[in-house]
């Protein structure tokens, strides 16, 4: 039996549950998640606990058009919070590589301590170049009031495709109305930003990033990647999610 460094037993049934806590919980320690991220993950883990901990096949099919989307993209960026800045640092680094994606830093608790503390450490993890830090952020998302509406020029207001994980919906009906295609990484199939985005992957985002690099990957040579977006239909998928949790379907 391993024991790690938190002292938990690999064999402890909720080994895993617990270890991604615990890196979140890091994080916060860190400065780069507010406390008010951790009880979003508390909500996070209860629907993740619902579709059994596991990467759906109907994730599966998420993550493949989000692959396909984000390779068809002229100017797709990732748009990082506290979350994800703690969770997956390095696939947030390694799918920007593959896809050409810009990265940056949007946080709804926002102060330019922790803006600097997710870029570095989105730099730790390899990133070349992290936009929204401060006054790089100094365009705006029309008719969106909080901290989010505040953007960089070059990246988020300018894509035309934008990965959101763990997000609230504001934002995402907002990028939506300015035309832009929204992908989202969420683990409640109901909220309103996994039913305002155009493609959603209800997934934990710790699983989901190192499946949806592998996929863009593979994907990259595909010449079928608008065939793939265009047989995609969010409702469908989500209302398949909510058929796993109801236990319907596997
Ligand atoms: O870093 P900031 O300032 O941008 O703040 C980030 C939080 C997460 C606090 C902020 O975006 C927020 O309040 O989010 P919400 O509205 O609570 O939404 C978070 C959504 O993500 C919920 O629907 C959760 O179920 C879901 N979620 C939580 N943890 C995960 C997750 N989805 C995927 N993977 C997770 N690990």
């Amino acid at each position: 039996m391993h024991i790690n460094h938190i002292g938990i037993p690999s064999d402890h049934p909720r080994a895993k549950s617990i270890y991604i806590r615990e890196m979140l919980v890091n994080g916060f320690r860190r400065g780069l998640v507010v406390p008010e991220g951790l009880i979003a993950h508390g909500r996070g883990e209860a629907y993740d606990y619902l579709i059994g901990e596991r990467t759906t096949k109907t994730a599966q099919r998420a993550i493949e058009a989000a692959a396909a989307m984000m390779l068809l993209s002229n100017r797709p960026v990732i748009s990082v919070n506290g979350n994800t800045a703690a969770l997956c640092p390095n696939t947030v680094v390694e799918l920007a590589k593959v896809t050409g994606a810009a990265i940056e830093v949007n946080i709804f608790y926002r102060t330019e301590e922790r803006e600097k503390a997710i870029k570095a450490e989105l730099e730790l993890h390899g990133a070349k170049k992290v936009l929204g830090v401060g006054s790089q952020a100094s365009a705006r998302i029309p008719q969106l009031q909080s901290e989010r509406r505040r953007v960089d020029p070059d990246g988020i207001y300018a894509a035309d495709t934008v990965l959101v994980p763990l997000e609230d919906g504001d934002r995402t009906e907002a990028l939506t109305k300015m035309n832009k295609t929204v992908i989202t990484i969420d683990l409640n199939p109901l909220s309103r930003t996994s039913r305002a985005a155009n493609i959603t992957i209800v997934d934990n985002v710790v699983r989901a990033m190192p499946i949806l690099v592998e996929s863009t990957r593979k994907l990259r040579s595909t010449l079928s990647l608008k065939k793939i977006t265009d047989n995609f239909d969010n409702s469908k998928n989500l209302h398949e999610s909510l058929k796993i949790i109801k236990g319907e379907v596997q």
